[in-house]
């Protein structure tokens, strides 16, 4: 039996990584994986609504249930706070960027982006969820209030990222640019166990994900590219299979782990497809290279983009490094066409 390596004992080891650690980000990532694990209870009793209150309603204790996301947003922005290391946060569940204002906060050297429980419409039928996270050393100085600029930075410039799945069991995965490592929840312990140690992506896959009721939508690389998909090669192993969960952190953990493709395309109801940059593709775009996958918008790297906004979309193709250049072709192939 391997010897159980825990989340802290593990961020303590890699913090060697780094020469001139002060420690900072270390803490920052244990907070977070104390934040994942309080955010796991409340997830895992999400079904009981009915008898603890569904949101919305009075609970047994007369407190008026809020929606999962927004716990879970507040569960986080809470660590964050408390922490010392954060001067500042952006989330899904939040409009603008949030400068913390006590002093402690405003010596924090890094901000954090996230989406605190994406895929939550799926809470009800009881399908698995993520949160997702992306942090930056702040531009702004030490001591300063948090400004817009430390949130709107390129993706290659991330120090970490990564997400926690709570689905049949509860993993937390990240990366600080040295490899992905996962971490599973081992619920009689309350810890989080190294389980899947420098994950690497497959080059190729068996796996497309994209939601096909969007196809008539989209353009046609993007039709062309699920046709190749479905077409009967047995050379090169296809027709590949059709997943997609409709959860944003399981369809990618679940490639991450297979090989695959995920993908959001810009429809024409979409053109800037669905999915925030800055704290759902670019975090797991950071965890697909060092993967050893990819990430585009159909044109360029996800992680060079500069963003303008804090909750900018794009169009997303994310997964095994020759399945998303394949997709690529296709989109350049028809670009070609139409010019
Ligand atoms: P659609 C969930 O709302 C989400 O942001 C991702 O988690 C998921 O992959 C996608 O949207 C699903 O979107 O339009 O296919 O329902």
């Amino acid at each position: 039996m391997r010897k159980i390596i825990t989340l802290s004992e593990y961020i303590i080891d890699r913090q060697a990584d780094f020469p001139y650690a002060s420690g900072d980000l270390s803490r920052l990532l244990s907070d977070i994986g104390i934040a994942a694990k309080i955010v796991n209870k409340q997830v895992n009793k999400a079904g009981l609504g009915d008898i603890l209150g569904a949101h919305g309603t009075e609970n047994i204790q007369g407190e008026t249930q809020q929606k999962l996301d927004v716990i879970a947003d507040e569960v986080f922005i809470n660590s964050f706070k408390n922490g010392g290391q954060v001067c500042g946060i952006a989330s899904e569940e939040n409009d603008g960027y949030l400068a913390f204002e006590k002093d402690l906060c405003k010596k924090g050297k890094y901000v954090v982006l996230f989406d605190p429980l994406d895929g939550s419409s799926n809470i009800d039928v009881n399908v698995s969820i993520g949160t997702i996270f992306s942090i930056y050393r702040r531009t702004s100085s030490i001591g300063d209030l948090a400004n817009v600029n430390d949130f709107l930075q390129v993706g290659y410039e991330q120090a970490a990222a990564g997400y926690v799945v709570y689905g049949s069991s509860t993993m937390l995965v990240y990366s600080t640019g040295h490899g992905v490592n996962g971490f599973t929840l081992e619920p009689s312990i309350g810890e989080f166990c190294l389980s899947h140690p420098n994950m690497q992506i497959p080059e190729d896959g068996k796996i497309y994900s994209i939601n096909e009721g969007n196809l008539a939508m989209c353009e046609e690389g993007v039709k062309s590219y699920i046709d190749y998909c479905k077409e009967v090669d047995k050379q090169s192993n296809r027709p590949y299979s059709a997943r997609y969960i409709g959860s944003l952190v399981a369809d990618f953990h679940r490639n991450l782990i297979k090989g695959g493709i995920y993908i959001y395309p810009a429809t024409s109801s979409a053109p800037n497809g669905k999915l925030r940059l800055l704290y759902e593709c670019n975090p797991l775009a950071f965890l697909a290279e060092q993967a050893g996958g990819v990430a585009t918008d159909g044109k360029q790297r996800i992680l060079d983009i500069k963003p303008t906004e804090l909750h900018q979309r794009v169009p997303y193709y994310v997964g095994s490094k020759n399945m998303v250049e394949k997709a690529m072709e296709y989109l350049a192939e028809q670009e070609a066409v139409t010019k």
